[in-house]
């Protein structure tokens, strides 16, 4: 099914212009593995060109390299080559699509279970806990020199995705490249402090503002909390202060899942589930919505307003929680 590493290093090999690209709103695993896979493009003499909707978000600022990622022209650009990494399916690239000229052959690498399989190639490796897993994998397969930048950006990619190394998914083959990464150069302990310890003082108060509005249901198994336009203005948050915010909820004991809907400008309202329960999949919930994701992480666009999506994605996934566990 999947395509090997050899060919995608073949179709790079021949490629002048390569452009990477990964979800909109990214996270640590879309950037970290976009920085690291350009930094190698270019010490091959690649013309890289990186581009993410959201550009690169100030929290994420710490990952070396990442001024080679801006946000997309608005007009499009040809390219060899385009990889695509860490996003499911191509519109998740929200406006980097409008910027690519037809033409170019895609690679698409993920570790998404509900990827599109969308590219001319696909690597799409569902039980790698991050796409910087596969990219630290695919390096030593076809014998990358692994830069101490190149290792802090697949660190990053991978510790951010498992939260720190927690989440199931997480295992000897986890570790093992964490510990090449290492000792390929990455400060563990100055790159941990810029991930996990300086939080902005406005994310603290939109956590004091979950806790206080978080609503249990279905016998304390679901925990759910709303952000409205209001409550951003109010409390002066921006979209990247939002990640992790539900892990507050989904780590209460006996919650099984917990889900975080978003009012967005435009009337949709953007829903991030999780849950800590094999047996309730909420990428199964978040695909009937038109999303997707992993099984234990999963989200979805809905049609607003929030109050009737919250109630039909909260029936919706009751009706796992009650169906799968007793
Ligand atoms: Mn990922």
């Amino acid at each position: 099914m999947n395509d090997s590493f050899e060919s995608i290093a073949t179709v790079l090999t021949e490629a002048r212009t390569i452009a990477l690209a990964s979800h909109m709103r990214p996270d640590g695993d879309a950037l970290g593995s976009t920085v690291a896979l350009a930094l190698h493009l270019r010490a091959a003499g690649k013309e890289v060109t990186a581009w993410n909707e959201d550009g690169v978000p100030a929290k994420f600022r710490y990952l070396p390299g990442c001024e080679i990622v801006t946000a997309p022209p608005g007009r499009p650009v040809a390219f060899d080559v385009v990889v695509s990494l860490d996003n499911a399916s191509k519109k998740r690239l929200g406006t980097v699509v409008d910027a690519l000229a037809d033409g170019a052959r895609w690679i698409n690498i993920d570790h998404h279970v509900s990827n599109e399989r969308y590219g001319h190639l696909n690597y799409i490796d569902p039980t790698a806990p991050a796409t910087g897993q596969i990219l630290y994998e695919y390096f030593r397969a076809v014998g990358a020199i692994i830069t101490p930048a190149v290792a802090g950006n697949l660190f990053a990619a991978i510790s951010t995705d498992t939260g720190s190394f927690q989440y199931r998914g997480t295992d000897g083959r986890t570790f093992r490249a964490a510990g090449d990464l290492v000792e390929a150069g990455v400060d563990v302990a100055g790159l941990s402090m810029e991930m996990y310890d300086r939080q902005p003082r406005r994310r603290l108060e939109l956590l004091r503002h979950a806790l206080n509005t978080a609503v249990f249901s279905c016998g304390g198994r679901l925990a759910t909390f709303c952000l409205s336009l209001d409550d951003v203005a109010r409390l002066g948050v921006i979209p990247e202060d939002n990640e992790g915010i539900i892990d507050h909820l989904r780590s209460v004991e006996g919650v099984i899942a917990a889900v975080f809907f978003e009012e967005l400008e435009g009337g949709k309202v953007r829903v991030s589930a999780r849950s800590k329960d094999m047996r309730v999949d909420v990428c199964r919930v978040c695909t009937a919505f038109g999303g997707g994701g992993h099984p234990l992480a999963a989200g979805a666009r809905m049609p607003g307003p929030m109050d009737s999506a919250a109630q039909k994605f909260t029936a919706a996934l009751s009706d796992e929680i009650l169906k799968h566990t007793d």
